[in-house]
């Protein structure tokens, strides 16, 4: 074939390619979510790494090199693969690269392809000059971060407040149960908003661009995760809320949560990786690490090797003593028994590939997570410990956590927006009393965009409240969709949230509702960049008015947002 014949070749099996996530909340500029599910700035690329060189590929200086890796670590790794060997991207290993040669691989950067490559060049997301630093530098060898075991983590770990010295009872006055954990994504911290009174009681320094909160059994510690994979462990019995132990479990993070079986409660943590791939569980009190785990192997499909599969969503099962941990690139659900941790005994479920995040069913037997780049939502029944279904639905779903109700129709069921449509998929999830619609769309609802994030109910609620935080216009990204559970042909009401907040300038980006305690109010994050001012919307849910805005000049680039309760006890 010759060269030209190669690069359309590769455009046209090129399915979706690198991107930046969006560091900040401006409009992205490929499809709907093709920014955000390719990932991107990888705290990776900090890490110290050797210059590996292929004498066949064109010459760089190392200060060549490293600028090229920073650009790499900061744009494509998301999606090409810490390794370079492919992820939801294609692999760029230098054969194929040195092969397609530098002026070739200069379009690709430049002018992107049809399959969803950005086109960097044209974007001026790249100059001219940096794009052909990238065409030179992914012809070499690709560098190899630094692997972060047993020894690197007990170097990282900070036990700041011991067990024995933390209070025995609650030495504060606050409603914890009511309270929000949220996350101010480019500060690196965590406000934690009192529900009743709606003002800031605390910010706490977190792990690097921090990710989610998520909670003990009791209520009593919420764990961070920093995209760098530092995790925090806050008290939230001390006279004023803090930080008592921190630990680094790799250079890339997203995922965390705590042993929530009866008898094991607040006894565990596990966090999941990016880099280096794989889990660690921990001491839950004190994050000290007991067991890492990695999770390189084989796709569960082709069943080929894959040196950095990452650990997407983990959830913790009430039914047995397990962490459900899914396992992106090798499409594999890790359903993994912490009671014994010396003997580890693991079910391994082949499910899809790409898995990113899900929640429970309301029976919580049924763990439904989104394999995003396959449009599919893998079913594992947790109970048997296999696949219940795959099931089919529309193009890049994205539920958060989903939301459960009970439909008049159908029976129980589940929901997920999508990234890439502006449908709303509801299966049934009630096999036992619904065996006709369990693991089927049994509805399908229209979103007022596509480039939905988070969708969420509550079982005291009649309302389902759904964000297109992701879409390319600005009028639908500042909106959300409320539909009528009891009357679902009614369509959505459309509510355009950033006007009603009113709070000055910038792109404003509505994103994740989440609950109070109580099921009457829903909270949205006003999500603007660092240097402008963002907010908490809080709305009635039963009225659908605006309730409240809560602004404060420390909440700084909020996003996810975690009730205590509702974390606590899966409330979705
Ligand atoms: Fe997230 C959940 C990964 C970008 C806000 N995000 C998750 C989970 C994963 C993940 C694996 C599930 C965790 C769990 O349940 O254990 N997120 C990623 C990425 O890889 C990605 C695409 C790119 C990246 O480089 O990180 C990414 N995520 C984002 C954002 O840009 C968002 C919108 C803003 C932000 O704060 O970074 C964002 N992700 C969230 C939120 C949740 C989440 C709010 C939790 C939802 C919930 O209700 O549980």
């Amino acid at each position: 074939m010759s060269k030209l014949g190669s690069i359309i070749a590769l455009a046209a099996v090129s399915l979706a390619v690198s991107m930046a996530c969006a560091a900040d909340p401006a409009p992205a500029q490929a499809g709907p979510g093709e920014k955000y599910i390719q990932g991107g700035g990888s705290p990776v690329g900090g890490e110290p790494m050797h210059q590996a060189v292929n004498p066949e590929a064109p010459p760089m200086t190392e200060k060549e090199f490293a600028a090229a890796r920073t650009i790499y670590f900061d744009r494509c790794a998301g999606c090409h693969g810490v390794l370079r060997k492919g992820a939801t991207g294609k692999p760029l290993t230098p054969d194929f690269m040195t092969n397609l040669g530098t002026e070739a691989v200069k379009v690709f950067i430049a002018y992107g392809t049809p399959g969803g490559m950005p086109n960097f060049g044209t974007s001026n997301e790249l100059t001219a000059q940096e794009i052909d630093l990238m065409a030179r530098y992914i012809q070499h060898e690709p560098p190899q971060p630094p692997e972060w075991g047993m020894k690197e983590m007990m170097g990282s770990w900070k036990l700041l407040v011991k067990p024995e010295d933390r209070p025995r009872k609650q030495m504060n006055k606050l409603n914890l149960s009511n309270m929000f954990a949220v996350t101010l994504r480019d500060s690196g911290e965590v406000a934690l908003i009192n529900g009743d009174t709606k003002k800031v009681d605390v910010i706490l320094k977190t792990g690097f661009a921090v990710h989610i909160s998520r909670m003990s059994k009791s209520g009593r510690y919420l764990y961070t995760v920093g995209r760098d994979g530092l995790l925090n462990l806050i008290d939230l019995w001390m006279e004023t809320p803090a930080t008592v132990a921190t630990l680094k479990i790799g250079s890339d993070a997203r995922s965390i949560d705590t042993s929530k079986f009866k008898g094991y409660d607040d006894k565990l943590a596990v966090a999941g990786s990016y880099w280096p791939p794989s889990y660690v569980i921990m001491d839950g009190p004190t994050l000290k690490p007991l067991k890492v785990m990695s999770t390189r192997g084989y796709t569960y499909d082709e069943q080929e090797y894959h040196p950095e599969p990452r650990v997407a969503s983990i959830v913790s099962s009430l039914i047995k003593p397990e962490f459900v941990i899914n396992v992106k690139e090798t499409g594999k659900v890790l359903l993994v028994d912490y009671s014994d941790i010396k003997n580890l005994k693991t079910t391994e479920i082949e499910a899809e590939r790409f898995l990113h995040d899900g929640g429970w069913d309301s029976s919580k037997r049924y763990f439904l997570v989104a394999a995003n780049m396959r449009d599919t939502v893998s079913v594992v029944d947790t109970k048997e410990g296999k696949l219940a279904a795959n099931v089919k639905v529309g193009v890049k779903p994205h539920p958060g956590r989903g939301a459960n109700w009970n439909d008049r129709q159908y029976g129980p069921v589940w929901a997920t927006g999508h990234l890439g449509d502006d449908s709303i998929a509801v299966i049934g999830t009630d096999p036992r009393r619904h065996p006709k619609n369990a693991w089927k769309v049994v509805r399908t609802l229209k979103n007022h965009s596509n480039g939905s994030l988070f969708i969420k109910t509550h079982p005291k609620s009649n309302n389902l409240w759904v964000d297109a935080a992701l879409s390319s216009d600005q009028e639908m990204y500042q909106s959300v969709s409320i539909f009528d559970l009891r009357d679902l042909s009614k369509p959505a009401q459309v509510i355009n949230i950033a006007k009603l907040a009113d709070i000055g300038d910038g792109p404003m980006r509505i994103v994740h509702p989440e609950y109070n305690k109580y099921g009457d109010e829903v909270w949205f994050s006003l999500w603007n960049p660092k240097n402008r001012q963002s907010a908490i919307v809080v709305m009635d849910d039963k009225t659908r008015k605006l309730k409240t805005v809560i602004k404060d000049s420390r909440l700084i680039t909020p996003t996810g947002k975690f009730n205590v309760y509702n974390t606590q006890h899966d409330v979705y």
